[in-house]
């Protein structure tokens, strides 16, 4: 029988190679105005330059930047917006960090100036369905994270329902959106899979997902899995955005058990530990 955790998975970043035989974690990086305080455009650079390198310095592997709110009810900002508030965060994370940077965008413009700035990895919660995504990503020859999402931002939570189990839904919707990739030119190892927690789920859909994520690997590429600080930790555990840490952790763990090899998180440091320390555990008797 295959070990289900021996699978070798490298991505090719641009400049970087990104060994997923392990599991990784990717650190958190919102560059929208109420992510930092309120000192100007200039402080806002300095301060996400120094979240990224202290990101870095607790193991995170790669840093995701957005520059638009994707939580439930957040309306797109504008093109100019987006790229003003994105590329010079990615031009000195590169530059001065040397950075595995990913950029979460649904954009092309933003794919392609990201990219042309030394931008290593896309990570669409839109899958490359908004005009022009799908020609951006493949030109880029970038990784791409394909999410899947049931709806928009705006009305996801809205009353997400669903006709067939929460998992064979996300399956089929990813095993569409993997052919289209393929279609436009995106090599099909260069793509990294989501169940989308949180993304147009409620609180039961995300944590049967969860729990049934394991046949997910069967499509052969590697899994990334998103929950830090969301509200499905909030309803279970009753805590507020602040007080979720303990929770996020299992769920990484959960996670990387059943096959997630980027989890993508706030805290960095802790959750490090966490997947490590899983991961010693896989490792040991697996064979036999
Ligand atoms: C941008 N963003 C917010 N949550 C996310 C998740 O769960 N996965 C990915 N890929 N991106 C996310």
């Amino acid at each position: 029988m295959q070990d289900r955790y021996a699978m070798p998975m490298q991505l090719r970043c641009g400049r970087h190679q990104l060994d997923l035989s392990y599991p990784r974690v990717m650190g958190i990086l919102n560059v929208t105005p109420d992510s930092f305080s309120d000192g100007g455009r200039h402080n806002a650079l300095d301060e996400a330059v120094y979240r990224a390198e202290t990101m870095l310095a607790e193991g995170a592997a790669i840093i995701d930047i957005g520059g638009e709110s994707t939580r439930p009810g957040a309306s797109p900002v504008p093109l100019q917006e987006e790229l003003d508030r994105v590329l010079p965060v990615v031009e000195r994370l590169v530059s001065e960090l040397d950075a595995l940077v990913s950029l979460d965008t649904s954009r092309g413009e933003v794919m392609r100036e990201a990219a042309s700035r030394g931008a290593g990895m896309i990570n669409d919660v839109r899958s490359l369905r908004w005009p022009g995504a799908l020609e951006a990503a493949a030109m880029s020859g970038l990784p791409v994270c394909v999410m899947h999402m049931l709806g928009e931002p705006t009305d996801m939570q809205l009353a997400p329902h669903y006709e067939m189990p929460i998992e064979e839904a996300v399956a089929a919707f990813l095993e569409t959106r993997i052919a289209e990739c393929e279609a436009a030119g995106i090599r099909r190892e260069q793509l990294v899979l989501d169940p989308g927690f949180g993304f147009g789920k409620r609180v039961e859909h995300n944590l049967r997902l969860l729990n049934r994520m394991q046949p997910l690997t069967d499509f052969g590429l590697p899994l990334l899995a998103g929950m830090s600080r969301k509200s499905m930790i909030g309803k279970v555990l009753a805590r507020p955005v602040e007080e979720r840490l303990s929770g996020g952790l299992a769920l990484a763990t959960m996670a990387v058990e059943r096959g997630a090899r980027i989890v993508r998180v706030h805290d960095v440091g802790p959750t490090v530990d966490a997947v490590n320390m899983t991961w010693a555990v896989l490792q040991e008797g697996t064979d036999a």
